[in-house]
């Protein structure tokens, strides 16, 4: 019998096979949830539903723009037509214009903050208001994050401030959703090979730099995410809420 037997989700940011969302939807699955995905923009929706599909012919997919109130407001429409509520929410969604995780932070412009944040961290806000009504025995919530959030890593940016508005939301929305037994937290990654990372400088360093720096020596597997997503989604976690779990191959203790 499954960790998640049973249980309805939602999956916010696949869009790829190498995609952190992908890794925990296969784990959710394998565990036996029944899950919705989205996808942004037309671009992605053939990756999506080559992926998805594999979960069975009449997996729901649908497109969510996530700084879109409307589209917002109809996913979760058509989500309890379909599924009538909802146990689980991922949210493996962040963008930051290009310029600005290549430039010195100094010259963050208003509207690269701007998108950075309503992407990246008022999405979180904007789905949970929604999900929350579905969530009527309870649930579990986790959003991606990363270390930038708390220390400088050189050219993360203004990405890092939209992280750390990201951490503190779910701490905030722990507590706006406890009462309903509604469970938020972050897991926050070592680096990893997505998208997301493609063109990157120096991210293959970056890489290096964790298997020789972390207390495992290693990185980490988009399976070990899974893992750690069942975790945080199954009853193993149910006095877990607002919290940053750090799945990094033990990077974040270091000093030095
Ligand atoms: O959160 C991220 C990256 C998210 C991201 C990636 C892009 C690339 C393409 C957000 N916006 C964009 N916009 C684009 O135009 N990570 C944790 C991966 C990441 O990104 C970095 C990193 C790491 C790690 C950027 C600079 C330095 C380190």
């Amino acid at each position: 019998m499954g960790l998640l037997q049973g249980k309805l989700g939602i999956v916010f940011g696949v869009a790829n096979k190498r995609s952190i969302a992908w890794a925990i939807a296969q784990a959710w699955h394998r565990e036996g949830a029944k899950l919705a995905f989205t996808y942004q923009g037309d671009r992605l929706k053939d990756n999506v539903e080559e992926l998805a599909g594999t979960f069975g012919p009449d997996t729901l997919i649908l497109p969510c723009d996530v700084t879109s109130d409307d589209q917002i407001r109809s996913v979760f429409g058509t989500v309890k037509e379909t599924f009538g509520r909802l146990d689980l929410l991922l949210h493996s969604v962040a963008f930051a214009p290009r310029e600005a995780l290549e430039g010195d932070f100094i010259n963050t412009s208003r509207e690269a903050f701007r998108i950075s944040h309503d992407v990246s961290a008022y999405s979180l806000i904007g789905l949970a208001r929604e999900a929350a009504p579905l969530m009527d025995r309870g649930g579990s919530m986790v959003a991606m994050s990363y270390y930038g959030a708390e220390k400088v890593i050189p050219h993360y940016n203004v990405m890092g401030v939209a992280k750390a508005a990201l951490e503190a939301s779910t701490r905030y929305l722990a507590h706006s959703l406890g009462p309903k037994k509604i469970r938020v937290n972050c897991i926050s990654a070592g680096p990893m090979n997505t998208l997301a990372a493609r063109g990157i400088a120096g991210f293959g360093d970056m890489l290096k730099h964790y298997e020789a720096h972390s207390p495992l020596r290693r990185n980490v597997e988009p399976s070990e995410l899974g893992h750690t997503g069942v975790f945080l989604a199954s009853d193993g976690a149910a006095a877990i809420t607002g919290q940053v779990l750090y799945v990094d191959a033990g990077y974040q203790i270091m000093g030095m």
